[in-house]
């Protein structure tokens, strides 16, 4: 009930004080940049007209083989997100998560405080024509909320099957969640029964999937053109009538879903061991540092372990093999592994974390100003030799290492909008604390925010940095007046703020913003898995506090003259700069090339992370076919008449 109880302190405090209502806030996000832009690439290419023979048993998803929307292979429809970033304890890397953002990438146009019928992720058909077998199950996992925001007790998850005697969906399953009551209260019609499972404390029960076991057992359902479909209920809670808090919520994360047949009531076990979580960086603090600073870095900043984390999701006892492997995508190097080892007799149904020394480095390249590193975590866990092919998705989770000119706590994704609200908060501001390695010029920030309804958002603010005393900001030393986020132009990613002074700094320092006069707050990317809050600082009154929530804001600070964003292969300082844009990145079977003040004839290359050509050409066309090019991270290099040449990294999932 975080966000009720909230609204009940909102109304208080402008009821009998002025300041107290004065808060650091989370938001959830108003729009889902991704979603929008791989869907509207769906509808240019009719992706969704594709096929709708039936499909044959078995049926498997567990998530884990593409972030963004569900395979079209498998789903109709683009509302469910696949992430990896808001589930916890997922039972394999991957899920997908219904919500209150709709296909566009929007909150749904529909949303009230009232619980609204929001997301569907529906089968397409799937050959069912098995009249009076009773072995055939569909198993799932969910979970209420994970990371990201819990459902109120109205919002209800579904499950429905079709049944073509009566031409209508019938829904055979729900859950309610109750943060307040810390109970999840299952239905299952078919079978006429209610469970209801009480957590020990509510975290525990909203970060922790639930498994469910539901039988297909009409025949009209056993048909050969059957099929299922999650829906989710989801209601805008009270507080979200400020406007730049308006945001998605309700979260039902679902997993490894399983329909078959020769299955029973008592078929919990998957013969599979997964990887349930994205690595991480091989730094303990950071997740970019600049590559000018790494040797100050190397020796205190390499995390000594590194690790894995994995789930027997089965009832054998079985000893996997993982390892990892390091790839130079800046094509300067041949792949390194390490850690190579077993894990004994993992126990049935367990999750265990395989921990090794962290026996590797970063090479240094004094005349280099960045590179880029792919970190790959491999659990060889190939149980039987008829293994589906769906497990081994899993099996592999990537991480990638920039090192380029900033240092970043962030993954990268915001999950969250964070900032100051309410009366006393006009002049509030937020400061977060970062440490330079070796002394050198803090040139500018890069800052994520994130769009908000009716641009509300969009208020002006000041960059401050801070010099530190006793872990907390001390005197201002630079300041930055007259930015706001309109100016910026560019919500849902980083931005460059250069500095218009030489600031020599070493040691530790904050960065973050002041906001110009204004109750509304400055909704700044808000990373809830990467957990600094002991690192940011709040003040509305003269005082510093530390924040409560746990995450990172989406704010790095940048080192060095240079500004850079892309970075190349093989850097060559006499290389004029090209200007052009790819897209859609990730792309799947086209990847267009807009030249920008460009239309003559021009060549292109491809490479892989090894830095092999895999497809290279001469060409007038802005569309370049990649469908016969495996999944994976490339570069394209792309040189124009003039031989003006730039390079661009992009990555084709399919
Ligand atoms: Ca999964
Ligand atoms: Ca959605
Ligand atoms: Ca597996
Ligand atoms: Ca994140």
């Amino acid at each position: 009930m975080r966000k009720k109880l909230t609204y009940i302190v909102f109304a208080f405090a402008i009821l009998f004080t002025n300041n107290s209502f004065a808060q650091e806030a989370l938001s959830g996000l108003q729009t889902n940049p991704l979603i929008k832009g791989l869907h509207q690439k769906r509808l240019d290419q009719k992706e969704t007209l594709k096929s709708k023979a039936s499909i044959s048993l078995p049926f498997i998803d567990d998530f884990a083989k593409s972030v963004g929307l569900p395979d079209s292979s498998l789903w109709l429809d683009d509302m469910a997100f696949i992430n990896v970033s808001y589930p916890d304890s997922a039972p394999s890397i991957g899920v997908a998560t219904l919500d209150a953002i709709n296909s566009s990438g929007m909150i749904y146009e529909n949303a009230s405080s009232l619980p609204f019928s929001a997301d569907t992720l529906t089968s397409k058909q799937i050959n069912l024509n098995y009249p009076g077998d009773n072995t055939i199950f569909l198993s799932f996992y969910y979970e209420p909320g994970g990371l990201g925001d819990s459902p109120d007790p109205k919002d209800t998850l579904i499950l429905e099957y079709y049944s073509l005697d009566s031409t209508r969906w019938d829904k055979v399953w729900y859950a309610n969640f109750s943060e307040a009551d810390s109970m999840l209260i299952e239905t299952n019609i078919l079978e006429n029964q209610t469970d209801t499972i009480y957590g020990d404390t509510i975290i525990n029960l909203k970060r922790k999937f639930q498994q469910v076991l539901i039988p297909v057992n009409k025949d009209q359902y056993r048909k050969d053109n059957f099929q299922f479909r999650f829906r989710n209920y989801a209601s805008l809670s009270s507080e979200e009538s400020n406007e730049s808090r308006a945001s998605n919520s309700d979260h039902w994360h679902i997993d490894f879903i399983i329909l078959n047949k020769d299955r029973s009531i008592s078929d919990t076990a998957i013969n599979d061991i997964s990887i349930i979580e994205p690595i991480a960086s091989l730094f303990k603090n950071y997740d970019a540092v600049p590559y000018k600073h790494y040797p100050s870095i190397m020796n205190t900043e390499m995390k000594e372990t590194y690790s894995i984390l994995n789930r027997n999701l089965g009832n054998s006892t079985p000893n996997p093999k993982r390892k990892f492997i390091v790839y130079n995508l800046s094509g300067l190097g041949e792949p390194e592994e390490f850690g190579e080892g077993e894990l004994n007799d993992m126990s049935p149904f367990s999750t265990q974390p395989y921990k090794v020394p962290l026996e590797y480095v970063f090479p240094f390249i004094p005349n280099i100003d960045s590179i880029s590193f792919e970190i790959q975590g491999i659990t060889d866990a190939n149980l039987t030799s008829t293994e589906p092919e769906e497990y081994k998705w899993n099996d592999t989770t990537r991480f990638i290492q920039n090192l380029f000119n900033y240092y970043a706590y962030d993954d990268g994704t915001s999950e969250n909008g964070f900032g100051l609200i309410g009366e006393g908060t006009e002049q509030a501001m937020v400061a977060m604390r970062f440490n330079s390695f070796q002394e050198d010029t803090l040139s500018g920030i890069q800052i994520y925010f994130n769009q908000t309804l009716d641009n509300a958002n969009q208020i002006d603010y000041k960059i401050h940095v801070w010099d530190e005393l006793n872990g907390k900001p001390n005197s201002i030393i630079y300041t930055l007046e007259g930015l706001d986020t309109i100016s910026s132009g560019n919500l849902n990613k980083f931005i460059i703020i250069p500095f218009d002074e030489k600031i020599v700094l070493n040691g530790s320092f904050f960065i973050g913003w002041q906001k110009e006069d204004s109750r509304e707050m400055l909704n700044v990317g808000f990373d809830v898995n990467r957990i600094n809050n002991d690192k940011l600082f709040y003040n509305n009154n003269g005082e510093w506090k530390q924040s409560q929530y746990e995450g990172t804001i989406m704010i790095r600070p940048m080192f060095g003259h240079k500004v850079e964003v892309v970075t190349g292969i093989n850097k060559n300082p006499e290389d004029l700069n090209l200007e052009f844009n790819i897209y859609p990145n990730p792309a799947q079977d086209i990847l267009n090339i807009d030249l920008i003040n460009n239309f003559e004839i021009y060549s292109y290359a491809i490479f892989d992370s090894y830095g092999r050509v895999v497809s290279n050409n001469n060409t007038y066309e802005s569309s370049i076919d990649i469908s016969n090019i495996n999944p994976g991270i490339y570069f394209i290099r792309v040189t124009n008449s003039d031989n003006a040449t730039t390079t661009k990294k992009f990555i084709i999932i399919r």
